[in-house]
């Protein structure tokens, strides 16, 4: 597809391909009438996509034209967090970001310098190419990238090596599907139906999670444990298989390492005692595991929910040894399915490619800690990228008082107006996906897809490659791929994937076939069958090092007896994290289990005041008999202005780490509700 306007006054209907941070990863049918886009339906280009897709992307548009969309560079002409801009042209913005930087760091060193950058991309051009060779050419901090997966990836990498998962359309072959902490019915839409297939089959479903997030037509066994508990529960079920005999020990033998030590381990967790930590009786997890080591072929999908608390690293390697354990590799629809990124074995120095000397790595969950005083040398500037910190990462108070430092040099490049922009010293417009060029990998299905613009760019919105391009030129540099087009950092970007693809990667293929898919023989891969652990030494490692010298420690809860609630704010399906949340004009609600809020004098659509020590959040509580008692719920990523009281969800979380990994831990949250003295109604 040719760059540049696209002005048919005719209807035309465009290939694409979702980039948000969704491990289905779609291809889009965009219809585009005069230069715009009218419509996006699924395509079926990928297989997985069948033709559907959320309704959060279908409706698209409404960010690519709506009335938060950021249309030209801005400067800040008010109060950090005012919202306040003047517009500026491209060659002001760069001239002062380029007059900063160079005075910032030779005063402080360029680690004075934070990219914070996440989820908003997962496309390879947007993200890890130019902003990466920016910031390492300008010897800046670098990020760990914690706020999701931490715990997931370095589980996956230390037992298996990041061997490719099932693939979705494999669990149609399953005859037994244990779901723990995913909730495909909101962040995994397409493996719904093979869920549905596979039990047409005669499957039987099994869900770990402290809310009933699937009907009963289709779900066999539900486990509602607290928040926190998996690791315990995982483990009482590894000491049942193998005080019942079920234990794979032939397969152990030959295939993995560390499994006595894991099974000496695990003696410390009989049923009554992970009954009780996870609130569930005893017979509950026996009979799980028996229904499980019973059935063949049987897949575990792993999500990230159990990993979002202090536990975290330790439940997801807890879950990832259970089909080791039980035996369950080497047919289609046998194993597991956590992320399958590791299939694409990308080489990230190869793409940002400077070869400069490390420098310090900030754990982004601790922003607020890092704004506001502990590293030396001080954070001085910061570009924010992809992602949307003052809703998205934990302790949001303590965010907002880094951002609103008079003496950080804050630039954020963005599509529309988040409440991260609203601080920044410089706002530069970013295009969607739906106007430039991008080639994407995926987590979830097994295909490397190229996408280019299907309209021109909105306003002055320029790609976030053009734009560090713009800059490092604007710094004097003066490197080639500084002037690269959006075709040559696609030759740069697939000289970086090493994917054992069906066919050889050149971007003359990717232009030609849009979507190359792997080449697992009969197309996806079979653990221990065609795809193998990446470890040293192809073996499964129960007990690695990687993983401290306990791996599968499990911490009780800190006490908080004033806040007896735990709150969990897993995705929804209003938003992307936060991403549309500028679409969503609802109020947020806070979900009760109807026996904790008739405790409380707590009826549906009450305004309610949702607090700890940290801080507050107003809104409306709707009943959720689906939840588990004791457990509150809110959706990931709701603007703050969806709040009665204009907070983030985030306020109530604290900035604690995993032991290890160093991930989030959103669901340790703790509160308590009360209801808010009616003052007429708040909001719409
Ligand atoms: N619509 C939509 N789709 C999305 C996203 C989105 O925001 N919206 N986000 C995307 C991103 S960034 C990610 S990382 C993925 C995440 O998608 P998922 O893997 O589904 O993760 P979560 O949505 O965090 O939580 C999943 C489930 O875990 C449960 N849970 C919470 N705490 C625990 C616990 O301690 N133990 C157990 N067993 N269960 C628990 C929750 O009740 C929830 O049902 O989804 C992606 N897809
Ligand atoms: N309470 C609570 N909070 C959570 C979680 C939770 O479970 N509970 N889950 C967490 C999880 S799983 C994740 S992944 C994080 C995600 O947190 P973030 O990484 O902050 O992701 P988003 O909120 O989607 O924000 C992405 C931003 O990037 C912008 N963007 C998209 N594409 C581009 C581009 O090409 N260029 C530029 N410049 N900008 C672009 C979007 O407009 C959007 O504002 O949130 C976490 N926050
Ligand atoms: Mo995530």
């Amino acid at each position: 597809m040719d760059r540049g306007p696209i002005s048919d006054a005719e209807a035309r209907v465009l290939p694409s391909v979702c980039p948000l941070d969704c491990p289905d990863r779609c291809s889009l049918d965009v219809v585009v009438e005069g230069g715009r886009v009218t419509a996006i339906g699924g395509s079926r280009s990928n297989p997985l996509t069948q033709g559907f897709i959320c309704s959060k992307v279908a409706r698209f548009a409404r960010r690519l034209y709506g009335p938060d969309r950021v249309l030209t560079p801005l400067r800040r002409a008010g109060a950090k967090g005012s919202g306040k801009f003047v517009r500026i042209s491209w060659q002001d913005a760069a001239d002062e970001i380029a007059a900063r930087l160079p005075a910032l760091c030779g005063e402080y060193g360029g680690e004075c310098v934070l990219p914070f950058y996440y989820g908003g991309s997962n496309g390879l051009l947007t993200q890890g190419l130019m902003d990466a060779f920016f910031f390492r050419r300008l010897g800046s901090s670098r990020l760990a990238r914690t706020v999701c997966a931490a715990s997931t990836t370095l589980a996956g990498r230390a037992i298996y090596g990041k061997m490719p998962g099932v693939a979705f359309e494999d669990f149609a072959r399953a005859q037994f599907i244990l779901i723990w902490g995913a909730n495909p019915r909101r962040s995994n839409i397409h493996l719904i139906p093979y869920l549905k297939e596979a039990k047409r089959r005669g499957a039987r479903i099994a869900v770990v999670d402290p809310r009933r997030i699937l009907g009963d037509e289709l779900v066999d066994i539900h486990l509602s444990v607290y928040p926190g508990s998996d690791v315990a529960v995982a483990l009482a079920m590894i000491r049942h298989l193998v005080h019942g005999g079920l234990a794979a020990v032939p397969f152990l033998e030959q295939h993995a390492t560390g499994w006595k030590e894991l099974f000496e381990w695990a003696e410390g967790f009989t049923l009554e005692r992970a009954a009780r930590c996870a609130g569930i009786a005893p017979g509950e997890i026996g009979a799980l595991a028996d229904a499980y080591a019973g059935s063949d072929p049987a897949v575990v999908r792993c999500g990230w929910g159990l990993e979002r608390n202090r536990n975290g690293l330790a439940s997801v390697a807890a879950v990832l040894a259970l089909p080791a354990v039980a035996g369950k590799f080497g047919k289609p629809g046998g194993g597991f399915t956590l992320s399958n990124s590791g299939a694409y074995r990308t080489d990230d120095d190869r793409l940002a490619g400077t070869g400069e000397p490390a420098t310090r790595t900030l754990n982004m969950n601790r922003l607020g800690s890092l704004l506001t005083g502990e590293p030396d040398p001080p954070v001085k500037a910061l570009f924010i990228y992809n992602a949307n910190p003052a809703v998205t990462i934990p302790d949001t108070n303590g965010v907002l008082r880094g951002l609103q430092r008079e003496d950080l040099f804050t630039v954020v490049l963005e599509q529309v107006m988040t409440d991260s922009a609203r601080f920044a010293d410089i706002v530069l417009p970013a295009t969607t996906f739906l106007e430039h060029r991008e080639l994407n990998k995926s987590y979830g299905c097994y295909a490397l897809q190229l996408a280019g613009p299907v309209v021109p760019p909105e306003g002055e919105s320029k790609s976030n490659a053009e734009i560090f391009q713009l800059l490092g030129r604007a710094l004097g540099w003066t490197e080639e791929i500084l002037g690269f087009d959006d075709r040559q950092l696609l030759a740069h970007a697939v000289g970086s994937v090493g994917a054992s693809l069906e066919t050889d990667l050149t971007p003359a293929v990717l232009e030609a076939r849009k979507i190359l898919h792997f080449d697992f023989p009969g197309r996806q891969p079979v653990q221990f069958g065609s795809a193998f652990p990446g470890t040293s030494d192809r073996k499964v490692h129960l007990w690695p090092d990687e993983l401290g010298e306990r791996p599968y420690l499990f911490l009780d809860a800190p006490e908080a007896p004033d806040y007896p609630l735990a709150l969990i704010s897993p995705s929804s399906h209003l938003t992307i994290s936060s991403t549309l949340g500028e679409c969503n004009r609802q109020e947020v609600r806070l979900e009760m289990h109807p026996a904790d809020a008739g405790q409380r004098g707590i009826s549906d659509g009450d305004a309610v005041r949702t607090f700890n020590d940290r801080g507050e959040l107003h809104c409306r509580v709707r009943l959720e008999p689906n939840l588990k008692p004791g457990v509150a719920a809110l959706p990931k990523g709701f603007w703050p202005r969806a709040a009665l009281n204009g907070a983030s969800g985030n306020v109530l979380v604290a900035d604690s780490l995993t032991p290890v990994s160093g991930g989030a831990c959103f669901n340790d949250a703790r509160v308590q509700v009360e209801r808010l003295a009616e003052k007429g109604s708040g909001g719409s």
